[in-house]
């Protein structure tokens, strides 16, 4: 049997199987589950796929309840990070599955299209269930996606960066306009996001106590979940956090 000390190291390390089917193990220090909501067609996905293959999706689907992926970053204070980051439909009929995702997130990121009103006017509701449901000191960034478009005509512009701004700084969120097309801004939402979790959740100890107990949770879970995965053959769409 694991005494503590062995079972937290066994807990940060992963082994990540590449291409050639060689194992590499990789060690992080922190787990982070990562929640991306907004409304539908505002480039969540995109967004996702431009951060961790470098690609833009050439043929999109809208995403279906959730997925997750995970990335181990290296921040500037605090070392590896094991990013687990769900991507949610935007859809209202998944709704009730995606809600249940929002469990145990330490970190959000609500996205709104920059040339898409309506979409920005609902982060309000994206932001009350969030807060609802997610863990006690969820850092929550603010991404107006869709940039590249501005860029390239101004008068697609139909939310003003100031007003966003001024709404994320009302709320404490992080805010970044970004383009999931051409890359920009989009490392630094995920970087300054799990930067910000780190140092906030250190400064108080019923935080950081209460994530070695989300990170133990998160593995055996996704320990779950990659067995199933391994069994059924299949996407990874429901998860047991
Ligand atoms: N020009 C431009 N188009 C984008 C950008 N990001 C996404 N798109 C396009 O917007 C559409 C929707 O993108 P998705 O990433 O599927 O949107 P989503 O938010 O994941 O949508 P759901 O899965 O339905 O919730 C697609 O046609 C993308 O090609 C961007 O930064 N610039
Ligand atoms: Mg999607």
């Amino acid at each position: 049997m694991y005494n503590n000390l062995n079972f937290k190291m066994a807990l940060n390390t992963d082994i990540l199987t590449t291409y050639e089917g060689l194992q590499i193990e990789t060690k992080y220090d922190h787990l982070y589950k990562i929640i991306i909501i907004g409304d539908s067609c505002v480039g969540k996905t995109a967004l996702l796929s431009k951060y961790l293959k470098g690609v833009f999706p050439t043929s999109p689907l809208s995403t279906v309840a959730t997925e997750f992926a995970t990335k181990i970053i290296q921040i500037k204070e605090g070392g590896y990070i094991k990013a687990q980051i769900w991507d949610t439909a935007g859809e209202e009929k998944y709704k009730s599955i995606t809600y249940h995702h929002y469990k145990k997130s330490v970190g959000g990121i609500i996205v709104y299209d920059i040339t898409k009103r309506s979409s920005f006017d609902n982060v309000k509701n994206w932001y009350d269930d969030l807060i609802t449901k997610a863990e006690k000191g969820c850092i929550i960034a603010l991404v107006g996606n869709k940039l590249d478009l501005i860029e390239r005509n101004e008068k697609k512009r139909e939310v003003s960066k100031l007003e966003a701004q001024g709404y994320a700084d009302d709320n404490h969120m992080l805010f970044f306009e970004t383009s999931a097309y051409n890359g920009s801004n989009i490392n630094d939402i995920f970087e300054e996001l799990l930067q910000t979790i780190y140092t906030e959740r250190r400064k108080i100890p019923e935080l950081k106590e209460r994530d070695n107990i989300l990170e133990s949770q998160n593995v055996i879970n996704l320990k779950n979940q990659t067995e199933r995965n391994q069994r059924n053959q299949s996407s990874n769409d429901e998860c047991e956090c």
